[in-house]
Formats: C-alpha cells, structure tokens, sequence
C-alpha cells in the first residue's frame, strides 16, 4: 500500500512539473501580465462571461439600458464607465454592477464625487441592465491611488460624508413599511406596490425579452422551469417555442390575460409551450416525478416542483401577488395557503413548501436585476421579498 501510494504521489508531481511547463512556455515570452486592466471598449466586445480588470471614467449611474444619470443617485448599485470622462453615448459605456462590500466606497448615491474618476474593476463581463456589463465585481480601486494598492485610498478622497450609511438602497421606496412586523408590514407593503403601472398582455412579449434576457447571449430570453436558453424570435404557440407562463396560475383567482395581475411582469416568465402545459394550473410543493421537458422538475397529479435554482425566485413571485393583490381595486384579493388542489379558488399554494423555498434559494442577481428592470422601465413597483426575502417569515411565518 506504502509504495503504491509514493508511486501515486510521484506521478502527480511529474504531471504537476509538465502542466506548469506547458503553461509557462507560451505565456512567458510575449502575453502581457494577465491581470492588465483592458479598455471599455474592450470590454463592451468581450461580453463572454470571462473574467477582466476594466479601466474606466466613471460617467454615471445606470437606471435603464439606455439611460446613464449624471446627478440625483438612487442608490449605490451600479456605475457606468467609459474610456472618455466627457462620453454621453451609453453604447460606449460598460454598465457595473457593485456589489454589496463596495456600495459605500464606491456606489454614487453615497459617493457622487466619483464622477469623473478613473477606476480599475474587476468583474465577469457579462450584461447588466440588458446592457454590455461587468458583474460581480470583486475588486475596486482608483487608478490615480496606484497601480498595485490593494488599500482603500483614505488619503486622497475628498470626504464629503461623516458616517457610513447605515441605511439599505431601496431604504426611502420602502420608508413606510420600516420597522413594521406581521399584518402592519404586510398592509404597508401593499400601499407601497399596488400603485403599479401597467403593461398590456400584447406588451409582455417585449417586456420579457428585457426582464429575462439570457445574460450570456442577449438574442435569447431564459425559461424559468427548463433554464433553456431560447432565442427571443421563437416565441409563439408551437411545440417547443417560448410562451408567457402565470407563476401565479391565472385560473387561481380567475383573472385571466386582462391588464392586472393576468399581466403582472413580477410573475410573467417566459416558459417553453409544452412545459408551460404541463404545469397547468397545480400548485407548487415538492415531489412527483422527472419533468421529461424540463429535467430539474418534478410533477404529480395536483403539484409542480421546479428546479432548485429558481425554487425561491417561484416562492418569492407567489408571495408578491398575495401582497400586491389585497382586493378593493377591482381585482381578486389573493392569498397563500397550505394545501394543493385550490383550483379556481383565489389562492395558491403549499404555503410551507414556498417558505422553506425562500428560504434555501436566496435572490441572485439575474433576479434582483429584473426586479430593478421591472421597477425602473415598465411598472414602477418592487417585489419586496427580493429586496427583503426575511419579510417572508414576518408576513407568512
Ligand atoms: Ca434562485
Ligand atoms: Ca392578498
């Protein structure tokens, strides 16, 4: 045993030495350092999901995919940068993602001074605002600071605010709802979404093509049970084009395609025609068997189990409809409960399953970016539980 393991170890080492011989041979001579900044205009067309350090002029916040704002900063989420401090034209900017550990040194609402500075970031070249993208991002430095400091440049950045926020970006949308527990958070919270514009089921073809746009090939939208990427262009009512899919089952409350919840972009997700029938109108819970369209799915005689990675982005969408449709304003007032089988009944369920989906599949950023998306272009309200996935087990706990 003794010596089979040694033979074992010595070959991994011979193998080790060749690996790194054939890696440093063509690196060594001519390829500059690999983590050299590349342009934004190297940048806007290297949209492949890779990793890059970009070196840029921050010009503004972006709020859409074609609007960049240079004052009034919402908050601290995302900065556009160009390879020209003067740029305007948004197809010359690279829209970035800040993550969470940079927001307050780097995001514009805390720091507006950052307008004009030149910035190192490093991040996946891939798209943010359905627009050329770098995200999550994991490092952030001035450029004037140094080439090589990995320190934040204290010294040199004219401090215009005394204390760190200690307040969340979305902070003022959601002020009346603050510090609310229980029935009073759930109220405040539907004063808050159900002032909501509203798009025309006709518009949520397009709409879609925004909100669910595959990240890594921005011709094609994401289907929410296959995770299929499909071009935007095969949307229709063949076999295996994409059609809009009610999370919330349109049968459940019977509310059908009218301007209202029956075109809610927050629960619109575009699905493939097939599979969109299979689900029909059961309730969500766990178990049945494999989805043959849709692998990752299960489904029985009265429910639907979708896939692992958007089992909490379903739980949150069904907890979102039940806050924003409370009755008074001409539609169905629609609750969560704990059984399946609710049939035309104005609920959907299993209320237990749903919650502990929420709670092992927290919002990733393809959801929080359509949650933006749907806030900032089509219906100016928020889905809360993404911003706040803990209201879940205040409300429905
Ligand atoms: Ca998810
Ligand atoms: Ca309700």
């Amino acid at each position: 045993m003794r010596s089979s393991r040694w033979s074992l170890l010595a070959l991994l080492a011979c193998l080790a030495t060749v690996v790194v011989a054939l890696q440093a041979r063509p690196t060594a001579v001519a390829t500059p350092l690999a983590t050299a900044p590349i342009t934004v205009a190297q940048a806007v067309a290297t949209q492949n999901g890779s990793s890059a350090t970009v070196r840029g002029y921050v010009v503004g916040q972006p709020t859409a995919t074609t609007t960049v704002i240079r004052s009034g900063y919402p908050n601290d989420y995302a900065l556009a940068l160009a390879d020209s401090a003067a740029e305007t034209n948004t197809s010359r900017m690279v829209y970035v993602q800040i993550t969470t550990s940079f927001r307050t040194g780097y995001g514009l609402k805390t720091n507006p001074s950052l307008l004009g500075v030149q910035l190192d970031v490093t991040g996946a070249l891939s798209a943010y605002f359905a627009h050329p993208g770098l995200t999550s991002t994991t490092a952030f430095a001035r450029v004037d600071s140094g080439p090589t400091t990995t320190t934040p440049p204290s010294t040199t950045t004219p401090s215009t605010t005394t204390a760190p926020p200690t307040t969340g970006p979305t902070d003022d949308y959601y002020r009346s709802a603050l510090g609310k527990t229980g029935p009073a958070l759930k109220t405040a919270l539907n004063q808050i979404i159900r002032t909501n514009a509203k798009v025309g089921y006709d518009q949520v073809w397009d709409a879609l093509k925004v909100t669910d746009q595959d990240p890594a090939n921005s011709n094609n939208v994401i289907e929410i049970y296959s995770g299929r990427s499909i071009s935007k262009a095969s949307s229709g009512g063949g076999a295996h084009d994409w059609n809009r899919e009610h999370v919330w089952a349109k049968s459940h409350g019977d509310f059908g395609t009218a301007t209202g919840p029956g075109t809610d972009l927050h629960h619109l997700r575009p699905e493939d025609v097939t599979v969109n029938s299979e689900r029909g109108n059961k309730d969500f819970d766990n178990g049945g068997s494999t989805v043959a369209d849709a692998p990752g799915n299960k489904t029985d005689a009265d429910s639907w189990e979708p896939r692992d990675a958007v089992k909490g982005d379903i739980a949150r969408m069904i907890f979102y409809m039940a806050v924003r449709y409370q009755g008074g304003d001409g539609f169905p007032d629609l609750e969560v409960d704990d059984t399946v089988n609710n049939g035309t009944q104005p609920y959907m369920g299993k209320l237990s399953t749903l919650r502990q989906w929420n709670a092992q599949d927290p919002p990733d950023d393809f959801e929080r970016h359509r949650n933006q998306v749907i806030y900032d272009t089509y219906q100016h309200n928020r889905n809360p539980f993404i911003d706040h996935p803990e209201w879940v087990a205040s409300i429905f706990g």
